[in-house]
């Protein structure tokens, strides 16, 4: 999940160094990074560090990492016309690094944990490529979708095809299971979903696994997280099973996600980030209700989103000793 690596004061130490995208840009760096968490705590995965906005960096948008407020991108998409500032990037050149950070990362692993690789789904990017940054309305973006709807769908194609090379190139670069963030999901009813959002979910895994069987590569598990996902929305993901995983947010009740979504697919999740700041006692508590009402089979223990930067490093260890405790 988004900022594993905020609250380490190691992770903060290499930061004092270098610049956000200079670390994701060095595999040494970048590989570095994502042990951190792997040597401090006894975690059953490593997810590779990176951002999800190197996509619209590769498609020729200037993104910077501001200071506590996170990625902003000065010159954003204005309107259609824009879409011509765009490009179609080869992506083992330009996301090169990913791939090379990812299998220095598998090499240093030694097979202690399995490796994630991620991308975001493309209108999740839309959104930041559109707002400039984050946004709590979103409403720039979601304007596009009634004004333009043409262009909209073109631009999520464009997005679309660079995200399905990435991918396949994580996985020949050692990626063990690929993760698919739809982190604006909050703002999109059932039907803005299953238009903008779903279609081109399920477009990724069709060709993902396609390409992967066409070059011998076995298919690896992939997991979608679409964040603020109405139940309806979450069922029809679900329903279509093209992700072995559906990454579910604090907000949904794990018993009654059970209910609805069955007992054949994989869920992730979904300890309210700020959960992490009650007492340990509370949070291993907290964690151990959790896994019990998720089922310890097809359940991956995590966060419902990106853990805060000031979490307390004694508040993790909580967390962990409780999923384990199980
Ligand atoms: O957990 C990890 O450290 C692994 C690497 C990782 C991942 C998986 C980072 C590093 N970012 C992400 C994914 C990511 N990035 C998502 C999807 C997951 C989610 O919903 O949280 C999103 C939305 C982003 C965009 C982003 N990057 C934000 C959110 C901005 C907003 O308000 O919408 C922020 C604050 C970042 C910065 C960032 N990314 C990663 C780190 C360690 C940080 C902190 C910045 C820093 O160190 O200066």
């Amino acid at each position: 999940m988004r900022q594993a690596g905020r609250y380490l004061p190691e992770f903060q130490e290499v930061r004092a160094q270098h610049d956000f995208f200079t670390v994701c840009q060095t595999p040494e760096l970048a590989c570095q990074v994502t042990l951190q968490p792997i040597e401090r705590f006894d975690l059953d995965a490593s997810i590779i560090f990176s951002d999800i906005l190197v996509i619209p960096q590769a498609m020729g948008l200037k993104v910077e990492m501001a200071p506590g407020i996170g990625p902003v991108l000065p010159q954003p998409l204005a309107g259609p016309n824009d879409l011509s500032r765009l490009v179609q990037p080869n992506v083992n050149e330009a996301l090169k690094y990913v791939g090379d950070a990812i299998t220095l990362t598998r090499h240093k692993l030694n097979g202690r944990v399995p490796l994630i690789g991620f991308t975001g789904a493309p209108w999740t990017l839309m959104g930041y490529m559109i707002q400039g940054g984050g946004s709590s309305t979103m409403a720039k973006a979601r304007s596009w979708l009634y004004k333009y709807p043409e262009e909209t769908h073109k631009l999520l194609q464009m997005i679309t095809d660079v995200i399905v090379d990435y991918l396949v190139m994580q996985v020949k670069a050692g990626a063990q299971l690929l993760q698919v963030f739809e982190s604006n999901g909050d703002y999109l009813n059932d039907a803005l979903f299953t238009n903008y959002s779903f279609k081109y979910l399920k477009q990724i895994s069709e060709r993902v696994r396609k390409q992967l069987k066409e070059a011998n590569i076995p298919e690896v598990p992939m997991i979608a997280f679409p964040k603020g996902a109405t139940m309806n929305s979450l069922k029809i993901l679900t329903m279509d099973q093209s992700y072995e995983v559906i990454g579910l947010d604090w907000t949904v009740d794990p018993i009654e996600a059970r209910k609805q979504l069955g007992a054949n697919v994989t869920l992730q999740g979904n300890m309210d980030p700020c959960a992490m700041y009650s007492s340990q006692d509370e949070i291993v508590d907290r964690a151990q209700k959790m896994v019990s009402n998720f089922g310890k089979t097809r359940y991956i223990a995590n966060l419902g989103h990106g853990i805060l930067p000031d979490t307390p490093i004694s508040s993790m260890e909580a967390f962990i000793k409780g999923v384990h405790s199980v």
